[in-house]
Order: structure tokens, then C-alpha cells, then sequence
């Protein structure tokens, strides 16, 4: 059997707000709002790969801190793995997106019961929510 693959996403932190990414693509999820990532490439190491993602997507650097407590496995083959993120240079812009918002807890949980987040990502919202709260 082979591997699912592993994508890595970042809860990029600022104070009490996290960094939401609006996709562009594909069809059924462009418009929503996701944790910036990608995949993780042969060799990397899942800290290695979010770094390089969030360098090409939102033209920052990054240091990551711990993983968020759920993994989230949409299907047999993809597993989803969000972890902590600061920026320690640069200002992020929609490389890659359609737009970047900053979100506090609040706003996340509007933005969840509006259905504007993207399904993949439910799995992480409460954990999200809750630390938002008291940052
Ligand atoms: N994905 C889901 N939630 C996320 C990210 C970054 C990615 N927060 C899913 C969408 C694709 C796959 O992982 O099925 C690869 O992501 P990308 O390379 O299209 O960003
Ligand atoms: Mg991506």
C-alpha cells in the first residue's frame, strides 16, 4: 500500500489573531478560507516543508512551534497535519491566494458557521477558537 501523503498547514500567530488564506482553486473550495500549506516533498521534514510552503505562498519566513492536536485524514490518502507558525521576516501577501485576512477567535467562529472555511479544515477550528480566546 502506499503512503498517504502528508500536507502540512500553518496557524500562523499574531498575539490573539491567526492568518486565513482564501483559495483560489480548485472549483469546490475556491473562495474559502484555509490554513496556508502544501506537501510535504520527499526528504523534507514536515517543519522543513511548511517553512518552504509559506515562503512560496505568502512570501515570508517562518519559525514553527508545536503541531495542533487533531490530524485530519479527509481520505485514505491524505493526512493533514496543522502546525503553530510566527513570522520572523517579511510581510505576508497572497502569492498564491485570492486574499490573506488576520482573524481573531471570534471572527473564526463567524467564519466557520457561515460555512466559509474549507470543509478539510473543520478539524482544527475549536482548538483554533479556543486558543484564540485567551492569546
Ligand atoms: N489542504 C487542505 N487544507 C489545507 C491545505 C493547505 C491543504 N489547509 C488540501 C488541499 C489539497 C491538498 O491538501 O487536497 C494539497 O494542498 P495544496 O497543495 O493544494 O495547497
Ligand atoms: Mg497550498
Amino acid at each position: 500500500m502506499t503512503e498517504p501523503v502528508l500536507v502540512v498547514a500553518g496557524a500562523v500567530l499574531d498575539g490573539h489573531r491567526m492568518l486565513l488564506a482564501q483559495r483560489d482553486y480548485p472549483e469546490a473550495v475556491a473562495g474559502l478560507w484555509e490554513l496556508p500549506g502544501g506537501k510535504v516533498e520527499s526528504g523534507e521534514s514536515p517543519d522543513q516543508a511548511l517553512v518552504r510552503e509559506l515562503c512560496e505562498e505568502l512570501d515570508v519566513e517562518v519559525s514553527v512551534g508545536a503541531a495542533l492536536r487533531d490530524v485530519v485524514s479527509p481520505t485514505d490518502s491524505l493526512t493533514l497535519v496543522a502546525m503553530r507558525a510566527e513570522i520572523v521576516s517579511g510581510t505576508p501577501r497572497a502569492v498564491e491566494h485570492r486574499a490573506l485576512r488576520w482573524v481573531d477567535g471570534t471572527e473564526l467562529a463567524h467564519l466557520v458557521r457561515d460555512g466559509a472555511l474549507v470543509p478539510n479544515d473543520l478539524g482544527w477550528a475549536h482548538e483554533m477558537i479556543a486558543e484564540l480566546q485567551v492569546r
